[in-house]
């Protein structure tokens, strides 16, 4: 029987069963696996660590990419930061008025996305709104002239490159890229496994901007409890009206399966032991 076991955390992993190979291919730049298993549908992993499933995919990224968008509410220009399975793309693409800008590492990872995850992309990528760039992150909003009302950060753990993607520099880099009221959302990490490593990256996103906090969402492939996602703006937008949100996400005439107002708002609700990675005791 054929098994992939994803080992990211001490002394724990979680395995699945491998029903149905349907990719396997070393890229350029990382080891790209996609297998069908019975309980979480059609699996993506990037070096080990898996990075979606079909099963609960919407949860995580609905609540990446509608949070910031509604909580905001006035959004024009989105850059996505990795994301290269589209599911981030697609959902800030259901918002009419949104374009947006897609930076992905590896062409590879779309490629792939496009043939073996539709049900993620959808046709995302060939959208008339949506720009999509083959490149490094780092460097785009190292470099642009461009300016974002939202930057998703959709990165895989802080392991090899994408360690860079949690440093000071480039969160300095995408404050910069942002417009007066921009909002940067990361992905954080599970606090039950990854507490120091949410709490580092916090800290340098608090140093930089006047509002940081973090929310949560109940992705059972991230194993461990819920995912935090981290929110970061000067402008003061946690949690939220949840009469302007209600307002909001009407008028979006959004479909979603997690997404709700009153979830977005309650999100922001943390556990002492999670507020206290952010907050301090
Ligand atoms: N980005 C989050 C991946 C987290 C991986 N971590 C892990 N498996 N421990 C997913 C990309 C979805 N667009």
């Amino acid at each position: 029987m054929l098994s992939f076991t994803e080992a990211v955390h001490d002394g724990y992993g979680q395995t699945f069963r491998i029903d149905r190979l349907v990719h396997y291919e070393k890229t350029e730049l990382q080891e790209l696996v996609i297998f069908d298993n019975a309980s979480f549908g059609r699996v993506l992993a990037l070096d080990g660590l898996v990075q979606l499933t079909e099963r609960d995919h919407h949860a995580y990224h609905e609540m990446i990419a509608h949070v910031p968008v509604l909580g905001h509410g006035a959004v024009r220009d989105v850059l996505v930061i990795g994301g290269g399975d589209g599911g981030v793309l697609r959902e800030v693409l259901r918002h009419e008025d949104v374009r947006a800008t897609l930076v992905e590492i590896d062409a590879r990872v779309i490629g792939t996305a496009r043939t073996h995850l539709p049900f993620v992309c959808g046709d995302a990528f060939d959208d008339p709104r949506a720009e999509i760039v083959i490149g490094d992150g780092l460097a785009f909003v190292r470099d642009t002239d461009r300016r974002f009302d939202v930057i998703v950060v959709d990165s895989t753990d802080p392991v090899g490159p994408a360690a860079a993607l949690f440093g000071e520099a480039f969160y300095h880099d995408c404050k910069r890229c942002l417009r007066p009221g921009g909002v940067l959302v990361t992905q954080a990490g599970v606090p039950f496994f990854q507490g120091p490593q949410i709490a580092a990256a916090h800290a340098l996103r608090a140093g930089l901007f006047a509002h940081a906090t973090a929310y949560l969402a109940a992705v059972p492939t991230y194993t461990g409890g819920p995912i935090a996602l981290g929110f970061a703006s000067d402008a003061d937008l946690a949690p939220g009206d949840l009469a302007l949100l209600r307002e909001r996400f009407r008028a979006a005439r959004l479909e979603t399966r997690y997404y709700a107002p009153d979830v977005h708002v309650g999100a922001f609700a943390l556990p002492p032991e999670v507020r206290s990675l952010l907050h301090g005791a």
